[in-house]
């Protein structure tokens, strides 16, 4: 018999124990797979340490594409694990205008927004919460986006002066068809954006990425 542990982190990552050189080549992220793969970026990133990104605007002979950062892991005892709650800190570098900004989330073959991003709102109207269904509407993925810090310039670049950077906490349940469906338990997730402006005017970044396992015992 193996045991059996209820709930239990099974990733957590923060890109703080290595030098950035070092969390760039060993972090099994990569930017932009589809068009340009390369290894994610790493930044430091004042009060928050080490971040992955920034990811920024990518275009590909003349035509804008999403800028993405992914990367799969593996689900140790997907058939005991009946859901994961994926978190991590997502930073709004400058601004991104409501629903001119497509993020999203994939996780294997679901994809489910980020939802809009607005400044001048209150936290309230910023945050944001929904539930894709998927599976014919068997299941759903439930995601969760809170604002919890906005500052001018968690990053110096030469943007314009009212730029205001904002950190997001996401949380994303995720049942367990959408990792049982693979036998090995792949669990492909891909952060991405359609960027229409530049570096000094629109990047993200993530941090403190984590999947809880919560178990059936
Ligand atoms: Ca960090």
């Amino acid at each position: 018999m193996t045991s059996c542990t209820p709930t239990e982190t099974i990733i957590h990552e923060s890109y703080d124990d290595k030098s950035a050189k070092e969390v760039r080549k060993i972090s099994g992220w990569t930017k932009n797979e589809r068009t340009n793969p390369k290894k994610a970026p790493v930044t430091l990133l004042p009060g928050y340490g080490q971040i992955l990104g920034r990811f920024v605007k990518n275009k590909v002979n003349g035509e804008l594409k999403e800028s993405t950062v992914s990367k799969t892991f593996v689900v140790e005892n997907a058939s005991d694990t009946t859901n994961l709650l994926i978190t991590f800190k997502l930073f709004e570098f400058d601004k991104f205008i409501s629903w001119k900004e497509e993020g999203h989330v994939k996780i294997n073959n679901y994809q489910i927004a980020l939802g809009p991003f607005s400044h001048s709102e209150t936290q309230q109207q910023s945050d944001y919460s929904f539930f894709e269904p998927i599976d014919n509407g068997k299941e759903y993925i439930s995601i969760e986006r809170k604002s919890q810090q906005m500052k001018n310039y968690f990053v110096q670049t030469n943007g314009k002066s009212q730029k205001m950077d904002e950190m997001h906490s996401v949380s994303i349940t995720v049942p367990s068809v959408v990792y049982q469906e693979n036998d090995d338990g792949k669990l492909k997730v891909e952060i991405s954006f359609l960027f229409r402006k530049g570096k000094k005017k629109q990047s993200f970044g993530i941090d403190d990425f984590a999947i809880v396992a919560n178990r059936n015992c």
